[in-house]
C-alpha cells in the first residue's frame, strides 16, 4: 500500500518582522499547529514591525521573483495561497502571477489586505498600494479586511460608529461583487456598546451573512489580524464551515488577548501566542455565531 502525505500545503506571502508576533511570526506557528505545511514566501525583512518608532526594512521583491521561478522549474504544488503584508506595490503583480501560474481548481486563495488600522494607513503604505490591493482582492476566494481596510477598498471615507446590520451587509456584498466569494470584516464596533466588538461575514454561495460578537478589551496588540486570518485559513482548509471558522478565529484571538492582558509587557510585541497555540488542537467549546 502506498502511504501518501496528505498534509495540505500553504504558501504564506507575508513579511518577516523579527521583533513582534506579526506576519510570518504568527502565521507559521498557527498554521503548523493546525496540521498544515507552510511554505513561506517572505515579502520583506524588518527588524521589527512598522508600529515601532524605528525599524529597518529590506524589500524582497526581486528575490520573490527568483523564488517563484525556482518553484515553477521544480514543479512544486500547493493547496492554498495566503497573502498578507506586501512590501511594495509591485509585489501585487508578482503575487498575482504566482496565483495565476500555480492555482488549481480546488485551491484556496486568502487575501488579507493589510493596509492600515484605526482609520490610518500603516507607515510605508500609500494610495498606490491601496489601488493595487483593490486589484489583488479580485483573485481571492476569501478576504479579511478590518474596518479601515474595508473603507479603503471601497473608496469610501472611514467612519467608526453607529453601524447597523443592514449597512454592514451592503458593504460586504459590495466587496464580494469585486471578486471574493467570502468577505470577512473584523473589528466592527457594536452600536451603543463600547464593551463589544463584532466580525461580519458574507458567503456569496448561499447568499448568507454571519455575525460573531465578543467582548472588546481596551488594548491594541499588533498582529491580531494576522492571527485571526491564519486561524480562518487553517480552519477552512481543515474543512470547517464558514461560521465555525469565524468562531474558532474569534475565540483564539480573544483568548490570546486575555492571556496577554494584565502582564507588565509592551503591547507592541503582540499577543503571547505561545500560551494559546495548544488550544487550536481542541474542539471548539461554545459556538456563538448568528445568521443575520
Ligand atoms: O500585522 C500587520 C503588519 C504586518 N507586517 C508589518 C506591519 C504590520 C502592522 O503594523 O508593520 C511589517
Amino acid at each position: 500500500m502506498l502511504i501518501q502525505n496528505n498534509n495540505k500545503k500553504v504558501v504564506a506571502v507575508h513579511d518577516l518582522s523579527c521583533m513582534g508576533r506579526v506576519s510570518l511570526n504568527a502565521v507559521i506557528p498557527i498554521l503548523t499547529s493546525m496540521g498544515l505545511e507552510v511554505t513561506p514566501l517572505p515579502t520583506a525583512l524588518l527588524s521589527c514591525h512598522t508600529q515601532y518608532p524605528e525599524f529597518t526594512f529590506l524589500d524582497l521583491t526581486s528575490e520573490m521573483r527568483k523564488i517563484i521561478a525556482n518553484w515553477k522549474a521544480q514543479g512544486f504544488r500547493f493547496n492554498a495561497f495566503y497573502t498578507g503584508y506586501l512590501g511594495s506595490p509591485e509585489q501585487v503583480q508578482v503575487v498575482s502571477e504566482l496565483i495565476q501560474d500555480f492555482r488549481r481548481p480546488n485551491d484556496l486563495i486568502v487575501v488579507d489586505p493589510v493596509l492600515g488600522d484605526n482609520g490610518h494607513l500603516y507607515k510605508g503604505m500609500d494610495e498606490e498600494m491601496v489601488g493595487q490591493m483593490r486589484k489583488l482582492i479580485k483573485l481571492a476566494d476569501v478576504i479579511t479586511p478590518n474596518m479601515t481596510e474595508m473603507f479603503l477598498l471601497l473608496n469610501e471615507p472611514y467612519r467608526n460608529n453607529n453601524f447597523n446590520d443592514n449597512e454592514l451587509k451592503d458593504y460586504l456584498r459590495a466587496l464580494s461583487l469585486q471578486g471574493p466569494g467570502i468577505v470577512i470584516v473584523t473589528s466592527v464596533p457594536v452600536a451603543d456598546n463600547p464593551h463589544l466588538t463584532s466580525v461580519y461575514a458574507y458567503n456569496s454561495i448561499g447568499n448568507r451573512y454571519w455575525k460573531v460578537t465578543c467582548p472588546f478589551l481596551p488594548a491594541h496588540y499588533p498582529g491580531t489580524g494576522d492571527s485571526f486570518t491564519s486561524v480562518i485559513t487553517g480552519s477552512l482548509l481543515q474543512g470547517d464551515s464558514l461560521p465555525l471558522a469565524l468562531d474558532r478565529a474569534m475565540q483564539f484571538t480573544l483568548q490570546g488577548i486575555r492571556s496577554t492582558f494584565g502582564y507588565d509587557y509592551s503591547n507592541l510585541e503582540g499577543i503571547m501566542l505561545e500560551k494559546v497555540l495548544s488550544s487550536l488542537n481542541t474542539p471548539i467549546q461554545v459556538s456563538s455565531y448568528e445568521l443575520i
